[in-house]
């Protein structure tokens, strides 16, 4: 793989398009700086080669005259985002002025920046691990405070070190086992030493640790979805809106009242979770409401967790018992609502019919009373099994999390091998070392590291 320092200088508009404030481009390479020089001038008449100072305040000038009033930022290698030379441009905040000037400095010596390419070169240059770069992007794209500071803590290269740590140890593991390849004749018993292989079990306990992360890390970053489904009347748009703490979905005493599918994103534990409200399921010879009970069905399908609100305030029908079995039928992680606590007389469930997996809840999207045991109860089933951040770090990635069950496959079988021949043993360390190395990005095949820098935006 071509690992090399880059050598051309890269140019992309870094700032969404439209109208803003300011309007960045941003160019990094060796050639920015003098890129920068040959097209601005400075209020002050100062070279921006060879001046003092960050920040310089002018225009870029084209062969016909003034493009805007700029301010240029200059960071030398190798303090900067990518480590090398990086010049920012900002612009007056319309279209047409920074893209005039990244046309002038496409013009020069600069190319096009591919998505995610400033960040791939900080990558590239040593500057940030692969888990740092792909924080990078998750900060960007984080919803909720949670999925914040798990991507901060990853950004500061909190995962990082955890994982230069575990490597340590499986490298000087491995050292010892390769001696004892070079040299046969010296004794095996160092090959188990006891005290490195504590270490290794210790090594071995993290990594799980860190696997047990990675269902936490995944629901922050991608979230979940919550479908609230049942019986027409039961209270499903009460209970939305209830949980949203806004009045977003109608709600009337006539049954049939919501006919399509009303979404709406809240926060539950730290994961943003699409809330779904949907129609009544009933049979109905109404083609609107046949057409939104199909989507309440592909909803129901779909959901991660599915809220099923009964009215206890009522004596559960024939229809409702259907329901119940068919929700039953699907499998899927399930919370029931009972709902209308607040009126009397309330009619129990039967217990028998209802899945002995589900949680069930009391109550009331009038009084809002059991709605806090709601909302936990959606947490727990979403979280109950994922392990909370350690000060290890957080696995975000679906990817990092297959590498290191790798890795701790490959070292559990080294420790189940131990005091066997050397050469055996250093082909799992091998495999452990390198299934890491693909999280850190130093062993990360090109076309993964494609992948993963091509989802990010241009100009980052
Ligand atoms: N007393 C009481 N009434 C409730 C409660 N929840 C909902 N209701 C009433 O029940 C009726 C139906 O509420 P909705 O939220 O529209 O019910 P829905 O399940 O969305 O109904 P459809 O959209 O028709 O399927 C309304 O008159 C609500 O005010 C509750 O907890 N207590
Ligand atoms: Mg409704």
């Amino acid at each position: 793989m071509d690992r090399r320092s880059p050598k051309d200088t890269i140019a992309a508009i870094a700032t969404p398009p439209g109208e803003g404030g300011i309007g960045i481009l941003r160019l990094s390479g060796p050639d920015s700086i003098s890129i920068a020089h040959s097209i601005f001038t400075s209020s002050r008449g100062r070279d921006i080669r060879t001046a003092r100072g960050r920040v310089f305040h002018g225009e870029i000038r084209d062969a016909h005259g003034t493009i805007d009033e700029v301010l240029v930022h200059i960071m030398r290698a190798p303090h900067s985002y990518t480590a090398e030379d990086v010049v920012e441009i900002n612009c007056h905040g319309g279209a047409a002025p920074i893209r005039a000037v990244l046309e002038l400095v496409l013009s020069r010596s600069a190319r096009l920046a591919t998505p995610g390419e400033f960040t791939k070169r900080a990558f590239l240059n040593g500057r940030i691990d692969l888990i740092q770069a792909e924080a990078v992007i998750d900060r960007i794209r984080a919803q909720t405070d949670a999925a914040l500071r798990a991507a901060s803590s990853a950004a500061e290269g909190v995962l990082s070190k955890s994982l230069h740590e575990i490597s340590e140890v499986l490298i000087e593991a491995l050292a010892r086992v390769e001696s004892a390849i070079d040299f046969p004749d010296d004794d095996l018993p160092e090959l188990v030493d006891a005290a490195l292989r504590a270490r290794l079990d210790q090594v071995l306990a993290k990594m799980r640790e860190l696997i047990d992360t990675a269902e936490r890390g995944r629901l922050y970053r991608e979230g979940a979805s919550v479908a609230i489904v049942g019986r027409p009347n039961v209270g499903k748009s009460s209970l939305f809106n209830a949980l949203l703490r806004d009045a977003r979905a109608i709600v009337t005493s006539v049954p049939g009242t919501t006919r399509d599918l009303l979404e709406e994103v809240i926060t539950i534990d730290g994961v943003p979770i699409r809330l779904s409200d949907t129609a009544g399921l009933r049979a109905t010879d109404d083609e609107v409401e046949q057409i939104g009970i199909g989507r309440a069905r592909a909803a129901l399908l779909n959901a991660d967790i599915v809220m099923l609100v009964v009215d206890v305030s009522e004596e559960l029908t024939t229809e409702d018992h259907e329901l119940i079995r068919e929700v039953n039928e699907l499998r899927r992680p399930t919370i029931v609502a009972t709902n209308k606590i607040d009126l009397a007389p309330q009619r129990p469930l039967n217990r028998e019919k209802i899945n002995h997996d589900w949680e069930t809840c009391q109550v009331s999207a009038k009084t809002e009373k059991g709605l806090k045991e709601l909302e936990s109860a959606i947490g727990r089933k979403l979280l109950g099994g994922a392990q909370t951040a350690t000060d290890q770090g957080i696995i975000t990635r679906m990817h990092q999390r297959d590498s290191l069950r790798r890795a701790a496959e490959a070292l559990a079988h080294t420790l189940a091998n131990y005091g066997a021949s050397p050469e055996f043993l250093s082909i799992d360390l091998r495999d452990a070392i390198d299934a890491i190395g693909e999280i850190t990005g130093e062993t990360t095949p090109e076309d993964v590291l494609d992948r993963i820098f091509s989802s990010f935006c241009i100009g980052k």
